[in-house]
């Protein structure tokens, strides 16, 4: 099998790498190693950025986001006993949309194989070799040992994929914080008590109030980072989310079945440089940032979108100049959403019981940012995504 951008990983990142590059042109495969019903039910984000929503629309993918999708202006920050509203479109005149990323999967898989593209599920790539010459990937599909032969290969298969540990030790330098808690995440059949997102900070931890449809919402816990889900039996995670989000007068929680729970860690990671010979790396491959920013798959989509230019350049006219500076102009939007994804996780958590220093340092910080304008505008900025870094 041969083509122009080997692929590995039908995430965000992967397919709309894959319909960029058709736009262009250019050829692709790409090679998943799950099942087109795991990928497109998989739970995972929720936010769009301004910028993201502009590339979906603007590359024909917007009718189905624009009907459900849910924008938002603002965001709430609940503490002490108080609810505070950031106006995120009064302060930067952009906007967030409230769309599952298992959606933005589903409408990217739809167009590519409306468009004749070509996406390989239950094919799990084992091995990438030649990246120095004329890479091949090779991969397991259907009880057959299979290659796939192309001039560039594209990793954006997270953190637990093949093609950055392809690239030998020595190259790459990882930069990483683990955080000692994680998220316990729930999606209810239960219709949002809100209409915007509530960020709550308080004593027993941290609590996100978010949701995918006028039915359904979507709620986080923070818990300890060995938390084991078997001790989360539903009745404790409603008192605990009623305990801390249940803190300003006149509001509860609105309560329904739990369709699904989970537990993950977060963590921050970014690994460099995000190229190696004809290999490119995207998304969660060389990066990971806490959900607390909301940033995970935006990251992912601007990769994209960069590379999705590069190869245009190169392949209309050979300029390597673009996929030459590939990895430093990716790893500006990178850091800027690892800084404030490990700020809003610092501010929000409960992070040392046993350290009320670091508490009232985070009452301050909270009392700030939602007393001045301009700390607002720069929390506003970063949530809703800059065009510019
Ligand atoms: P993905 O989506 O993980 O896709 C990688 C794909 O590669 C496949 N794969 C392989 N395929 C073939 N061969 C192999 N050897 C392979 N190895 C792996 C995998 O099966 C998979 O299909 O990575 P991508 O495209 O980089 O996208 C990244 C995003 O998924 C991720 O950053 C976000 O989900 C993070 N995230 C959030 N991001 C946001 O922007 N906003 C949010 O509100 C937000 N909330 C979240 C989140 C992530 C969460 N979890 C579960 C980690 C909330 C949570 C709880
Ligand atoms: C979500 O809706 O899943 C969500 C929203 C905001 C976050 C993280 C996750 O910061």
């Amino acid at each position: 099998m041969r083509t122009q951008v080997g692929i590995v990983g039908a995430g965000p990142a992967g397919l709309m790498l894959s319909h960029l590059l058709h736009r262009h042109g250019i050829s692709s495969v790409v090679l998943e190693s799950r099942s087109r019903e795991y990928v497109e039910h998989r739970l995972r984000a929720g936010v769009l950025e301004q910028g993201s929503v502009d590339l979906l629309r603007d590359t024909g993918l917007g009718a189905r986001l624009d009907r459900e999708g849910m924008r938002h202006e603002g965001i709430e920050l609940r503490f002490d006993g108080e609810s505070h509203r950031v106006p995120m479109t009064e302060l930067t005149g952009r906007a967030i949309t409230v769309y599952g990323q298992q959606e933005v999967v589903k409408d990217l898989i739809a167009a590519r194989l409306d468009a004749g593209g070509t996406i390989l599920f239950e094919a799990r790539a084992d091995r990438l070799s030649d990246l120095d010459t004329a890479p091949v990937i090779h991969f397991r599909h259907q009880g057959r040992d299979e290659e796939l032969h192309c001039d560039f290969v594209v990793g954006c298969d997270g953190y637990h994929g093949v093609s950055r540990p392809t690239v030998p030790d020595g190259v790459l330098t990882t930069y990483e914080r683990t955080y000692p808690f994680a998220w316990l995440g729930v999606l209810a059949a239960a219709p949002p008590a809100v209409e915007e997102l509530i960020y709550a900070h308080h004593q027993r931890g941290f609590a996100l109030y978010s949701m995918r449809s006028p039915q359904i919402s979507r709620l986080y816990l923070q818990v300890p980072a060995d938390a084991d889900i078997a001790d989360w039996p539903d009745e404790r995670i409603w008192a605990e989310l009623r305990t801390r989000l249940e803190t300003v007068p006149d509001w509860t929680l609105n309560e329904g079945p739990i369709l699904e729970k989970s537990i993950t860690p977060l963590r921050s990671l970014v690994v460099e440089p995000m190229q190696w010979q004809r290999l490119y790396l995207a998304g969660d491959a060389v990066h990971i940032v806490p959900p607390t920013g909301a940033k995970g798959m935006n990251l992912a989509l601007a990769d994209v979108a960069l590379l999705g230019d590069a190869f245009a350049a190169w392949y209309a006219d050979g300029r390597t100049d673009l996929l030459d500076g590939y990895s430093r102009t990716a790893l500006r939007r990178v850091w800027r959403a690892q800084q404030f994804s490990w700020w809003m996780t610092s501010m929000l958590h409960q992070l040392d019981a046993d350290d009320p220093y670091a508490a009232k340092l985070q009452s301050a910080t909270l009392r700030y940012v939602t007393t001045s304008p301009a700390y607002a505008t720069s929390l506003a900025e970063n949530y809703v995504g800059l065009p510019e870094v």
